[in-house]
């Protein structure tokens, strides 16, 4: 059947989410649907997939698209929404200069699109404010890595994983945000039983089912916990003092530094929170295996000390000699699909291009020669939340947002979002037509989507792939590079932007690479310059520094040299410093935020798959049982939550696996999805001075039991608008929307009001219904022609009937009688089970069939119950899962 409906092509491209950058086989069918597997040839994934990825062919739809240029809310032609936004920023510049404008872009930019955005900036306009998302994901990184090596240079590849004896997973939750990484470190564990893991966390997350130690931090904590590994390894003569002496510099401050910050394994355990004795576990690990892989994220880069923490991690490795070498070195997990190819042009705003610096007179002469640029910026440009702030004070007045959305991913956002209100002048490229930030825009500008274009991602392996173009746009929408260049043109820049498409552009972004280069800079992929339409059609994944057409470089620094001035790796001493606000009387638990498993960021792609709304269908709050007690926050409760900059509500949730005082909240609701979840309002934009990196994993925050007056949920087959509720958050499932819903005030007649929403008339004869009125209870069906259309659920408290059984009748086309008697009372006629929450999202397997399945068939393991019912067999992803139901049938 497959075989037939799929269309003889079948393209290999890159998908489109995390910066793991995993190979991916796109076949689109016939009926216009797509299928897609993991490139068995990709050496990134060698075929494996996520829930994500492979749910890819659920989020090309057209639904939600946005499809044609608008002008304040009006559909208008190409010609008039770029010669719109030319002549604002024309105007503007004219005005007030080119430090009054500028572009907010995107680590989900392809380098081709990053690249012709940030020459118009720097080299055209004469403006450094071009920043990125990446400000908030990977500036911290970028900054250490700098002051370690001189370049902005990730030493090590995934191979490596493979080939160390001890991983260490510093604030990196890789089972859910790098989940094939997470798979390949697994089977290496399989394959290599020595193979030891640490995770620093200061929660237990899935990825500590993998670990041999968990480390489970104060929050903040982290470069304590690397300068007492640092001082500790000095102190044990772990050093190499060939590789400190040749290759390295600054040895000496950096460890006296952390000999009077961190004593004795002691006292750093007690700053910590950790027991001296698993702190000593994870040292004495340390020092003693050679092939060690430290890799940090979001848990160390996030903080207003990120750049010092990776500092003190990298001060570890260069300390061991631990760099350059196979199975070890520090490795920074970008988040973005191409994190790496806009560090590449140069798409933050204190970087010129090609990894040259802006503040280099000689950077900026070389890049200006180069594009023959007519005004080149020479200063950095505003960081991101600087950048909002500025246009905040209308410092900047005209702003271009491509590919992100800020209204709901910067920290302290109710006043980013005000900000955007006040502007002069908004436009945004987005694939999607209603978001957070496109709702306060002037011009919408139509961009395609994945699948749609051509361009090239590099990953957190420094390898560059192609993603290539199978489908037909969408509407009327254009490529990023397209919409940039037509812009440029129409600002005068006409000779400068004439490409005849994206080969061209990365043709040009090779050559600036190797332009005047001698082996200087790090970044050099003058190999791919000359690339013909051919060549650059089947380009085949590899690792730059590509000097050479066909080379491919796995690891750097094998030859001790670095792109410092003296050529030698540089030690920074690192003195830690505490998160900038703390909690205290009236805020008193720490707000960490993050990932779940199946959503990607704000949700504009991985909202449309059923497939991944199932596993969180509902914004949470994690806390420990025992910081709940006594405060009416009870398991599946709401939580409003308050910090000093703003608030949200959310659904608790109690897990023993939550550190004390500490409550996780993930950040990919906004108001498309929910009334209330948008965390990033509650988060404190104190960021890094270094890198400018915001610390959204720590706010004091306050929470309380939010008490509506009723709780309920609707399942219904189309999009409702919703009346008279305060809480909502809608879902989309297997042929219906779920809306989970709330209210401060009953409605006064619950029939009018649920018919008001759900049905075609009031006196509809489908409808049927249930009112108890002294038990606040109603309930609702309407059923068209022996189908399910619509359900409503209402109570006094959350204790609602399960949403899971319900959803399943959606996909029948016809119900019996027990099935519709069943329907009202909202659980399964006898003889009938209800899976329950969704935990294998690939094969909708639910967790009450799990769980009878290990009792009854007395699954011992994780295995047995992909041969059972299939759950975890395709992308793997609800593995820790599954062990932990296991385990906890025990
Ligand atoms: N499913 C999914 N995957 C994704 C994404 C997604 O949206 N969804 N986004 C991608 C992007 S852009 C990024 S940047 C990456 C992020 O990937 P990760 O960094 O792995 O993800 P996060 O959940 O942001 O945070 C990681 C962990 O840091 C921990 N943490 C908090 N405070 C501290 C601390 O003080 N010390 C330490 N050691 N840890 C701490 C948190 O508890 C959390 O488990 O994920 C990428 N992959
Ligand atoms: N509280 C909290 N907040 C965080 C974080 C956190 O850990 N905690 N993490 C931060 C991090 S690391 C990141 S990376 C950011 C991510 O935050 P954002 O980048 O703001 O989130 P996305 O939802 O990925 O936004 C991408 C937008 O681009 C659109 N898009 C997709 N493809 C294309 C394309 O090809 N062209 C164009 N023009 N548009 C496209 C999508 O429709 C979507 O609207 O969030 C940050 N915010
Ligand atoms: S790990 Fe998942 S989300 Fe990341 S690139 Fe691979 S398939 Fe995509
Ligand atoms: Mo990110």
């Amino acid at each position: 059947m497959k075989v037939q409906n799929t269309l003889a092509t079948e393209v290999s491209t890159t998908c489109p989410y995390c910066g793991v950058g995993c190979g991916v086989v796109a076949m689109p069918q016939v009926d216009g649907g797509l299928e897609v597997r993991g490139d068995e040839s990709h050496p990134s994934n060698f075929g494996r997939l996520c829930s994500k990825g492979s749910a890819l062919g659920q989020t090309v739809g057209l639904e939600g698209r946005l499809l044609h240029p608008q002008i304040n809310g009006e559909r208008c032609d190409w010609d008039r929404a770029l010669n719109e936004v030319a002549s604002r920023f024309r105007q503007t510049i004219a005005e007030h200069g080119p430090d009054s404008v500028a572009f907010y872009v995107s680590g989900q930019l392809l380098t081709e699109d990053y690249y012709v955005a940030n020459k118009l900036m720097k080299g055209y306009i004469g403006s450094a404010n071009i920043d990125t998302n990446s400000r908030l994901c990977m500036s911290s990184p970028v900054a250490a890595h700098k002051r370690a090596f001189g370049a902005d240079a990730v030493p090590c590849a995934y191979e490596d994983l493979e080939r160390a004896k001890l991983i260490v997973l510093a604030g990196s939750n890789a089972a859910w945000c790098h989940p094939v990484l997470f798979q390949r470190i697994t089977q290496a564990r399989q394959e290599n039983p020595d193979l030891m893991v640490v995770v620093i966390d200061p929660r237990r997350t899935a990825t500590c089912d993998i670990a041999d130690l968990h480390l489970a931090v104060r929050p903040g904590s982290d470069a304590i916990v690397f300068s007492g590994l640092l001082h500790y390894l000095a102190q044990q003569g772990e050093a190499n003092p060939l590789f400190v002496d040749h290759c390295t510099e600054g040895s000496q401050q950096a460890l006296a530094m952390a000999a009077e910050v961190a004593p004795t394994v002691e006292s750093v355990a007690v700053r910590c929170g950790l027991t001296a004795e698993a702190l000593s576990q994870f040292y004495r690990l340390f020092a003693r295996t050679e092939r060690v892989v430290t890799v940090y994220s979001q848990g160390v880069n996030q903080s207003i000390s990120g750049t010092d923490k990776v500092n003190a991690i990298i001060n570890c490795h260069l300390l061991t000699g631990r760099i350059g070498r196979p199975g070890m070195g520090p490795f920074s997990f970008t988040g973005q699909p191409n994190a790496m190819g806009g560090r590449e042009v140069g798409g933050l705003a204190n970087q010129l291009a090609a990894h040259m610096e802006i503040e280099n007179a000689d950077h900026r002469d070389t890049v200006q020669r180069f594009w023959q640029a007519p005004t080149m910026a020479d200063h950095a440009g505003l960081k991101a939340v600087d950048l909002f702030q500025a246009i905040e004070s209308g410092r900047v007045k005209a702003l271009w947002v491509m590919a992100t959305n800020p209204a709901v991913t910067l920290p302290d956002a109710d006043r980013v979002r005000a900000a955007l209100k006040k502007c002069d002048f908004v436009a945004v490229s987005d694939c999607v037509e209603e978001t957070d930030t496109t709702a306060l825009a002037h011009v919408l500008l139509p961009a395609a989507a994945w699948g749609e274009k051509d361009g090239a991602v590099t990953n957190s392996e420094r390898r560059i792939s192609r993603q290539r173009k199978f489908l037909p746009a969408a509407g009327e929408a254009r490529p990023d590079w397209w919409i940039v260049c037509e812009v440029a043109k129409r600002m005068g820049f006409a000779q400068a932007f004439d490409y005849d498409g994206p080969a061209a552009i990365f043709r040009e972004h090779a050559a600036l690479s190797g332009f005047e280069n001698f082996g200087e800079r790090d970044f050099d992929i003058s190999g791919l310059s000359e690339l013909s339409e051919t060549d650059y059609a089947d380009l085949t994944p590899a690792q730059w520094p590509i000097r050479q057409a066909e080379a491919s470089t796995p690891r750097l620094f094998g030859d001790g040299r670095y792109f410092t001035p003296s050529g030698k790796a540089r030690f920074v001493p690192v003195e830690p410093r505490l998160p900038a606000n703390l909690p205290d009387a009236d805020f008193p638990f720490v707000l960490n935020t993050g990932r779940v498993r199946d959503q990607w960021h704000t949700m504009a792609r991985t909202g449309k798959a059923p497939r991944l709304s199932e596993h969180s269908p509902e914004p949470y709050a994690e806390m420990h049982p025992q910081d709940a007690q006594g405060m009416g926050l009870v398991e599946g409760a709401l939580a409003h939550i308050f910090s000093r900059w703003g608030e949200a509500v959310v659904r608790l949730r109690l897990n023993e696996g939550q550190q004390r005082g500490s409550v996780f909240v993930p950040m990919h609701w906004s108001e498309q999805f929910s009334s209330s979840g948008r965390i990033d309002a509650v988060v404190n934009p104190e960021r890094d001075a270094i890198s400018g990196q915001p610390e959204f994993k720590h706010t004091p925050v306050r929470v309380v039991a939010y008490e509506p007056a009723w709780h309920g949920f609707i399942l219904s087959r189309r999009k409702l608008d919703l009346v008279g509720v305060t809480y909502w958050v809608v879902a989309k499932g297997e042929g219906f929307y779920r809306y989970e819903i709330a209210g401060e005030q009953a409605p006064e007649n619950w029939p009018a009001w649920a018919r008001g929403m759900l049905c075609a008339s009031e006196d509809d004869v489908n409808w049927i219904e249930y009112l108890d009125q002294g038990a606040r209870r109603y309930r609702g069906v309407r059923m068209v022609n022996d189908r399910v259309e619509s359900c409503l659920f209402i109570a006094p408290s959350h204790d609602l009937p399960p949403r899971s059984w319900l959803a399943g009748l959606f996909g029948q086309t016809t119900l019996d009688d027990n099935e519709r008697k069943g329907l009202l009372l909202g659980k399964p006629p006898a003889g009938q089970k209800d899976v329950g929450r969704i935990v294998c999202a690939c094969f909708s397997v639910g967790i009450n069939t799990i769980t009878d399945a290990i009792r009854e068939q007395n699954l011992q393991s994780a295995e047995a119950i992909g041969q059972a019912l299939k759950a975890g067999t395709n992308c793997g992803s609800c593995v820790p899962e599954l062990k932990a139901l296991v385990a906890g049938a025990k």
